[in-house]
Parts: C-alpha cells; sequence; structure tokens
C-alpha cells in the first residue's frame, strides 16, 4: 500500500537542501527565530516519537490549545507523522467550551499552555485523558522536555487515504459543536488541487514565499496556509499575531498572502501599503467570510493587485476559487469564482430541484475534499448530507453561465466576526440563564472592522431590569471573547412573524448602522 498520509506528501516535498530556512519568525519570543527544514524533519521525528512511546490505541486524538508558535505547527505535523488524530482549539476558548470538546472528543492527549495547565489538566484527568502536556510560545514547557529526550529518527505512519487525519469543531446551529472528520485524502486532495490552481512557484522557478498570520487553529491557516507553503517547500515568515504595520513591512520579501477580509482591511488603513511595498508580490488571497467589493477595489487601487477570493469550510476544506491564471478568466468581485477542479458545486431549491443559472438556492458540494461525517453524530451526519451524497453548505448563493459562484446569504444562522464563526443559538442559550432574562436573539450587524459583529437583543424577564453591559462581562467568564456581543439591548419583545419566530431579518434592519458599517 502507498502512503497516503499527508505528512508523508509534506515531507516529500522538502527542498533537497535542508538547511535551507523553513520558516523565520517575525515576531514573539526570541524573534527572530530561523528554522531550517531539518529543524523540522527532526523536530517532527522526536514529537512523533514521543507520541509513539504512550502506546495510543489508534486513532487517538491529540487535543491542542496553545499559543501560535512554529513548535506548535510541528505538533500538528508530528502528530500526523505519528499517524494519530489532530484537533485544534481557538486559544480563545474557556472552561466552558474547552470541558465539552474534552468530554466529546475524549482524547488521549491535551496539549495546552503552560498558564493553563492547572485547570485544563484536572478537567482533562477527571473526563479520562491520560496524558496532559504544556507548550509555551517560547519553547517551554513539558512537550518539548520530553520530547528532547526522543530519538530523532522515525518512519512516518502508513496511512490510507479515508483514515481520520484531524477534527475541526464547528458550532452547531442548536448550540452543540459538531467535530468535522477531515481525512488524509480530504487534506491532501485539497492541498494538491490549490498548489497547481494557485500556481505555487518553487524555488527554481522564483521561489514563492508567504507570510504566515492566521491563526493554526482553523482550516484557513493551518491547511490552506501551512499546506500551501509546506507542499511547495517554500518559506514562511511567521507571525504569531497579526500586526498591519508589520506584515506591509515584510510584504518586499514576500510573495504570497493569505488573509480573513478583516486583515486586509487593516491594512489598507496603513500609509506604507504601497505599489512599492508589494512589488515582489504574486497572490494576495482572501477568504473565510466574504470581501467586501470596496475592499476589493481599494486594494486594487492602492496595490496594483486584484485579490482572489475563495470559498471554503471546516468539512470541506476549499470549494470555489476565482482564478489565478488571466486564460482562466478574471477575478471577480463579489463571486467566489469557480469550483475547484474535482469538487462538484451545485445549487438546489428548497424542494432539491436544481435551480436555472443565476437563481439562488442552497449551495450543495461532492468531491474528494468533502469530510466523511460529525464526531459520533450519525443523524445529524445524514441530515447534512442528500439522498445522492452531496453535502448541504447552508450557504446560499447562485451559479452563473461561466460558472462564478456567488454567496449572497446563509441559511444556517451564522455569524462571521473577523473570520470567527459565532453561532447565535449558543449566545442566546447562555444569555436566557442569565438572571433577569427571559429571552434574548443574537444577531450580526455591519462592522467596519469584523465586517459582522455579534449584537444581543434581551428581553427582560416582567419586574426585571437586566444592564447590556453586565451581560457582556458576565458571557465574558465563560465564553471566548470573540463571541461575546460588542452591544447589548435590552427590548419589551422580540419582534415575531405570525408562526412565533423571531424575526432576525428586522432586527438586523433596526441595527444596522451601529457601527456605521
Ligand atoms: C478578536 N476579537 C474579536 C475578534 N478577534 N472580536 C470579534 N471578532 C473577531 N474576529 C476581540 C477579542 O476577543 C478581544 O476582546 C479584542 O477583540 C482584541 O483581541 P485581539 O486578540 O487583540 O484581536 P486581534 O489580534 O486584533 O484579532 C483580530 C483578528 C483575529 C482579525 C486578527 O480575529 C483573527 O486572526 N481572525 C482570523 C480568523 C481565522 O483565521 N478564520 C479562519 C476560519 S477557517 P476583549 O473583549 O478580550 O478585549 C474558515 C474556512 C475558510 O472560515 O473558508 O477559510
Ligand atoms: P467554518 O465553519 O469556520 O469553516 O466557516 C465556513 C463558512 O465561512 C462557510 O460556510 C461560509 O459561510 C463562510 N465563508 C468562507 N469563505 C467565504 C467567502 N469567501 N465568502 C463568503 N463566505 C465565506
Amino acid at each position: 500500500m502507498s502512503n497516503a498520509s499527508i505528512f508523508a506528501a509534506l515531507r516529500a516535498a522538502f527542498p533537497a537542501d535542508l538547511d535551507t530556512t523553513a520558516i523565520e519568525t517575525a515576531d514573539g519570543p526570541g524573534a527572530p527565530l530561523r528554522y531550517t527544514w531539518r529543524d523540522l524533519e527532526r523536530g517532527t521525528a522526536m514529537l512523533a516519537n514521543l507520541l509513539a512511546s504512550l502506546a495510543l490505541p489508534e486513532g487517538s486524538r491529540v487535543a491542542v490549545q496553545t499559543d501560535k508558535s512554529v513548535e506548535a505547527l510541528m505538533l500538528y505535523l508530528a502528530v500526523q507523522r505519528a499517524g494519530y488524530v489532530y484537533l485544534p482549539l481557538n486559544s480563545a476558548y474557556q472552561r466552558h467550551e474547552i470541558e465539552y470538546f474534552i468530554g466529546d472528543a475524549e482524547p488521549a492527549v491535551v496539549v495546552c499552555a503552560p498558564k493553563h495547565f492547572t485547570w485544563i489538566s484536572r478537567l482533562a484527568f477527571r473526563l479520562g485523558t491520560r496524558n496532559v502536556f504544556t507548550l509555551g510560545d517560547d519553547r517551554s514547557g513539558s512537550l518539548l522536555e520530553r520530547a528532547a529526550l526522543m530519538s530523532e529518527q522515525h518512519t512516518p505512519a502508513l496511512k490510507r487515504a479515508d483514515e481520520l487525519a484531524a477534527i475541526l469543531y464547528t458550532s452547531g446551529t442548536t448550540g452543540r459543536s459538531k467535530g468535522a472528520m477531515l481525512s488524509h485524502g480530504n487534506l491532501l486532495s485539497n492541498a494538491r488541487v490549490l498548489h497547481e490552481y494557485w500556481g505555487w512557484r518553487r524555488a527554481d522557478e522564483g521561489g514563492d514565499v508567504l507570510i504566515h498570520a492566521l491563526p493554526i487553529f482553523h482550516v484557513h491557516g493551518l491547511f490552506v496556509a501551512s499546506h500551501g507553503a509546506l507542499l511547495n517547500g517554500s518559506r514562511m515568515i511567521w507571525f504569531a499575531r497579526f500586526d498591519a504595520k508589520g506584515v506591509i513591512a515584510r510584504l518586499p520579501e514576500a510573495s504570497v498572502f493569505m488573509g480573513v477580509p478583516t486583515l486586509y482591511t487593516r491594512m489598507l488603513a496603513e500609509p506604507t501599503l504601497t505599489r512599492a511595498a508589494c512589488a515582489r508580490m504574486r497572490l494576495f488571497i482572501s477568504g473565510s467570510a466574504p470581501l467586501q467589493v470596496e475592499t476589493f477595489d481599494a486594494w486594487r487601487e492602492r496595490t496594483g493587485h486584484t485579490i482572489l477570493e475563495r470559498y471554503g469550510m471546516s468539512e470541506t476544506v476549499m470549494l470555489t476559487s476565482n482564478p489565478y491564471r488571466a486564460a482562466d478568466g478574471e477575478r471577480r468581485r463579489g463571486t467566489v469564482g469557480f469550483a475547484l477542479p474535482g469538487v462538484g458545486v451545485r445549487v438546489r431549491d428548497e424542494h432539491g430541484a436544481p435551480c436555472a443559472a443565476g437563481a439562488i438556492g442552497g449551495i450543495e458540494v461532492n468531491g474528494p475534499n468533502v469530510f466523511g461525517g460529525y464526531w459520533r453524530m450519525p443523524e445529524k451526519t445524514a441530515e447534512e448530507f442528500t439522498a445522492d451524497g452531496w453535502f448541504k453548505t447552508g450557504d446560499v448563493g447562485h451559479i452563473d453561465e461561466r460558472g462564478y459562484v456567488t454567496i449572497v446569504g446563509r441559511s444556517k444562522d451564522l455569524v462571521i466576526s473577523g473570520g470567527y464563526n459565532v453561532y447565535p443559538a449558543e449566545i442566546e442559550g447562555l444569555i436566557n440563564e442569565l438572571p433577569g432574562v427571559a429571552e434574548s436573539a443574537v444577531i450580526g450587524v455591519p462592522h467596519p472592522d469584523f465586517g459582522e459583529a455579534v449584537v444581543a437583543v434581551v428581553v427582560p424577564k416582567p419586574g426585571a431590569a437586566p444592564d447590556g453591559a453586565a451581560i457582556a462581562a458576565a458571557l465574558k467568564d465563560r465564553i471566548a471573547h470573540f463571541k461575546v456581543p460588542k452591544r447589548v439591548f435590552v427590548a419589551d419583545e422580540l419582534p415575531r412573524n405570525t408562526m412565533g419566530k423571531v424575526q432576525k431579518n428586522l432586527l438586523r434592519q433596526q441595527h444596522q448602522g451601529l457601527f456605521g458599517g
């Protein structure tokens, strides 16, 4: 059997000269730090040997909540190298959220930041996890201490394409997060398609250099960006945190940048973003949230570059992309481009009938990139696939005669704020538990920085007078802060239709000018 492991494919793409730079840090403790390809080879081997020494059952999950660092990327690669299942967790998640993920995924190993060890280890041991390690953003912690004792030789695990490689939790519309199960085949097929479609240049073709400034706990930073550079043997300039001025200062050394729209609007606010700064750049890619046409136009005007917008999901990795090569068509603003090679994208009406070109309906997809289902939720999985095996994305849009896909909305009740997904049902459930609250509605309203911002409207219980700021403060103790409403309004009642359903569209209209967006 040939090895279908994502790690094996990435390793095979390392340059022949392992002593050249693979990653250079731009910020964080000790920056600039230079990691060679040999460092990645050795580091991942030692970490994989550490995992192997734990004699974990096949298919064990390794849950990771750490700050972004090159060692954290190595840990991801080592989990793939050792053949286990990687489970990344947003570093903003708090106890309430972490408890759910560990309880649901039952990881054999948990790796956390040293500052969280006390509570996370207690929680993990109670939920049955045997191994808890720490990893700091400054190379501190028990993970690297233990790995340092391991051999630098490790034979990558042999994997079939359908074997599980990662679980990415996406919040559910009913409030319970679902773990999207991605296989080696899902990850590798998508990485290869993007490698070809976006024309990655190897060293002998001018050598792409990627600025990596996204978090590595989501599809965008972890798979699209990291796999893209690694599969091409390309150097990365590594930002632990996005910083508009800092990124612009490094553009002259780079050729590829990937970001969510907020990163583009923040860079546009900097006078140092000029044509000269972007002169060596080959490709700017945007995704994870809608790119405003104003941003698209302003970027072209200021830099001379046309942002390439693409569309994907945790469940499917990348689905569509505007063309890279002019011969394939223009990068059309407001669209997410064409279905990627090998990916099926179709639009269906509410009865499941095909929509004509240009007609709006639910977007459904299939292909080797589409996940196998939600972790331990077979009914939920069955609901999200059509009888003929297409995945219902929950996005609403249309496809024109040329094949350009446009997303016009979502049938799922979801807010995307600065590229992070927030599910109103989760926040409403927590608000409704607070004293004095009868009910609530959480909506997304236009926001100049985050695209959409989370806002809540709360109805008090009779005689109660809950305070909006106090509600937001109470939520900050419970959930990741990016999910906490930026504003909380108190109202006598929520608008409802004749069926009794809350009319969120009316609330959105009422508050649309809130942030001047
Ligand atoms: C941070 N905050 C946010 C926020 N990010 N609030 C709303 N939405 C966001 N996205 C809040 C924090 O909670 C904090 O609040 C305050 O802002 C400052 O925090 P910070 O950490 O200093 O913020 P900053 O570094 O400026 O972060 C902004 C950002 C970040 C845009 C750089 O959000 C980011 O990296 N977004 C990218 C997300 C991403 O990679 N998505 C890809 C998903 S994959 P307080 O109250 O604590 O002060 C996917 C599939 C696909 O969707 O197609 O790619
Ligand atoms: P996630 O669950 O974090 O993977 O988010 C996936 C969702 O992000 C998709 O279902 C879309 O709603 C949204 N999304 C991703 N890329 C784009 C894009 N380019 N334009 C609009 N929405 C996008």
